[in-house]
C-alpha cells in the first residue's frame, strides 16, 4: 500500500479523500493556495504545503506539485476532479518520477479526451453511438452532404469539447452553415484542435451514467446508474441513485455495454460512461469521464462501496475484491449541490464570511463540505459549497428525507441554492420522475420561492395587524 498520499485538489473532494486516506491509515497532504489558507481540507490533512503563485496557477503546476510529493516522500497522488484530473501530461510525469497516479492511464485519459476517437472506438466495439459522422467534418460541403444523411436537427460538436463545450444545435441547412462556421472558429482557440463532427440531435434527452471500476488485472465491473438530467447550462444541480426510467433488463443491458466501452478503452481505475436515452428508450453513448465525478456519493450510497478507497486499491495495484453479482443496488440515494450562488440572479457566484452554518443529520444523510461558520468562502473558485446526500429505502422516503435535511440546513452571509433544492423537492414532477435534460428550462415556476428574511412584506402586515388589534 501507498505510505503517503498527496491530493491536488481542494475544497470539499479533497476532504473527502482525506476521508478515505484515513480509513486506509494513509498519511495525507493536503496542497493550498493563499486564498485558500483557512480551507477546512488544509486543516483535515496530515501535512499541508502552500503552492502558488496565484489562486489557479498553484493547483495546475505540475512541476511544483510533483517535485513536492517527492521531496515529502509521497508515492501517489490523487487528482480529484477538475484541475489536472484530465491533463494528459500528469499521469505521464508522475510515472517518469515513480508516483503513482490514482486514476487511468494517460492513454485512456488522451483516448476518451477526444470526442472523435472515442466516438470510433465505440462504434468499432459494438458500443450503440448517437447517430453521425465517424471523421472529424473539415469542410461546410462535408457538413450540409451529412447532415441530409442523418437529419435534423444536427448537433456540431467539437473533438476536443465535451461536459457542454463547444456544442452547436442546426434546426436546418441554413442554420448548419452559420453553426459550423462558428464551432470552426471557436473550437480552435478552446481546445487546440479544430476539429468537430456531428450528431443527431435528440430532443430533451435524459441523461444516464454508469459507474465504472476496473482493477490493473483486467477485471472491470459497473457498480449501476445515476440519472443526472437535472441540470442548468452543463452544470449538474440534482443527482439520483439509480434512475427511475429504465427496467432491469435496459439496466442490464447498458450496463455491459458500459463494460464493453471501458473494456474498448482498456480503462483501470473510475471511470463513468455516459449514455443519452431517448423516449422510446434507445440509449446512446456520449462520452467518457475519466476521473471521479462531482456525483460519486450516490453511488456510494446505494451500493455501499466507497468508491475513494477503491481508487486507492486498484491504482496500489490490488486485485479488485467486489464481484458483479455482489453489487447489489439498495434504495434510492439523491445529491443536492449546495452553492453560493443567487438562482433568482442567474445564478450569479456569491461570496464572502459564513456567518451562521447549522448542517443537517440523522438517519440516511450524508454532507460532503468544504465550509464551516466564520469561513470567508473565495471569490475564484468553484461555487459548489457543500454536496447533501441522502439515501432512503424508497424513493418517497429519499424525497421526503432530502426536503426535511434542507429545511434543516441554516446557511447564512451568502446566497445559496438550497431555497431553489426545496422548491424542487416539493414539485410534482421531480417527485413523479418525471424530469429529463429539458426540466429546468421548461418549468421557470421552480423560480418561486422565498429566500430567508424575503416575506418583509408579511412581518409588515402582521405587524400592522397585533398593533391595530392592540390599539398601539
Ligand atoms: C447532445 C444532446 C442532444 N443530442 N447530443 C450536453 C453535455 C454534453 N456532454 C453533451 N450534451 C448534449 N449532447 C446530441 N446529439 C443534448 C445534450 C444536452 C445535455 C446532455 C446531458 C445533460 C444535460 C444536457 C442539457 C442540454 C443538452
Amino acid at each position: 500500500m501507498f505510505k503517503k498520499i498527496l491530493i491536488a485538489n481542494r475544497g470539499e473532494i479533497a476532504t473527502r479523500i482525506i476521508r478515505a486516506c484515513k480509513e486506509l491509515g494513509i498519511p495525507s497532504v493536503a496542497i493550498y493556495s493563499e486564498e485558500d489558507s483557512n480551507a477546512l481540507y488544509v486543516k483535515k490533512a496530515d501535512e499541508a504545503y502552500m503552492v502558488g503563485p496565484g489562486p489557479i496557477e498553484g493547483y495546475m503546476n505540475i512541476h511544483r506539485i510533483v517535485d513536492l510529493a517527492m521531496k515529502i516522500g509521497v508515492d501517489a497522488i490523487h487528482p480529484g476532479y477538475g484541475f489536472l484530473s484530465e491533463k494528459v501530461r500528469f499521469p505521464l510525469l508522475c510515472e517518469k518520477k515513480g508516483i503513482t497516479f490514482i486514476g487511468p492511464s494517460a492513454q485512456s485519459i488522451m483516448e476518451m479526451g477526444d470526442k472523435v476517437k472515442a466516438r470510433k472506438l465505440m462504434m468499432k466495439a459494438g458500443v450503440p453511438v448517437v447517430p453521425g459522422t465517424e471523421d472529424p467534418v473539415d469542410t461546410v460541403e462535408d457538413a450540409l452532404m451529412w447532415a441530409e444523411k442523418i437529419g435534423y436537427p444536427i448537433m456540431v460538436k467539437a473533438a476536443g469539447g465535451g461536459g457542454g463545450r463547444g456544442l452547436r444545435m442546426a434546426e436546418d441547412a441554413k442554420a448548419l452553415k452559420g453553426a459550423y462556421e462558428t464551432a470552426k472558429s471557436e473550437t480552435k482557440a478552446a481546445f487546440g484542435s479544430s476539429d468537430v463532427f456531428l450528431e443527431k440531435y435528440l430532443v430533451r434527452p435524459h441523461h444516464i451514467e454508469f459507474q465504472i471500476l476496473a482493477d490493473k488485472h483486467g477485471n472491470i465491473i459497473h457498480l449501476g446508474d445515476r440519472d443526472c438530467s437535472i441540470q442548468r447550462r452543463h452544470q449538474k444541480l440534482v443527482e439520483i441513485a439509480p434512475s427511475l426510467i429504465l427496467d432491469d433488463k435496459l439496466k442490464d443491458t447498458m450496463g455491459k455495454a458500459a463494460i464493453k466501452a471501458a473494456k474498448a478503452a482498456n480503462y483501470t481505475n473510475a471511470g463513468t460512461i455516459e449514455f443519452l436515452v431517448d423516449d422510446d428508450r434507445n440509449f446512446y453513448f456520449l462520452e467518457m469521464n475519466t476521473r471521479i465525478q462531482v456525483e460519486h456519493p450516490v453511488t456510494e450510497q446505494v451500493t455501499g462501496i466507497d468508491l475513494i478507497k477503491k481508487q486507492i486499491e486498484v491504482a496500489a495495484g490490488k486485485v479488485l475484491d467486489i464481484k458483479q453479482k455482489d453489487v447489489k443496488l439498495q434504495g434510492f440515494s439523491i445529491e443536492c449541490r449546495i452553492c453560493s450562488e443567487d438562482p433568482k440572479n442567474n445564478f450569479m457566484p456569491n461570496s464572502g464570511r459564513v456567518t451562521a452554518y447549522y448542517s443537517p443529520g440523522g438517519i440516511g444523510v450524508r454532507i460532503d463540505g468544504s465550509i464551516y461558520k466564520d469561513y470567508v468562502i473565495p471569490d475564484c473558485y468553484d461555487s459548489l459549497i457543500v454536496k447533501l446526500i441522502v439515501h432512503g429505502s424508497t424513493w418517497e422516503e429519499a424525497v421526503a428525507r432530502m426536503k426535511r435535511s434542507l429545511d434543516e440546513f441554516v446557511i447564512r452571509g451568502v446566497k445559496t441554492t438550497i431555497p431553489f433544492h426545496q422548491r424542487i423537492m416539493s414539485d410534482e414532477d421531480f417527485k413523479n420522475g418525471d424530469f429529463d435534460t429539458g426540466y429546468i428550462d421548461r418549468k421557470p415556476e421552480l423560480m418561486d420561492y422565498y429566500e430567508y428574511g424575503e416575506r418583509t412584506d408579511l412581518v409588515a402586515a402582521v405587524s400592522a395587524a397585533i398593533a391595530a388589534h392592540y390599539g398601539f
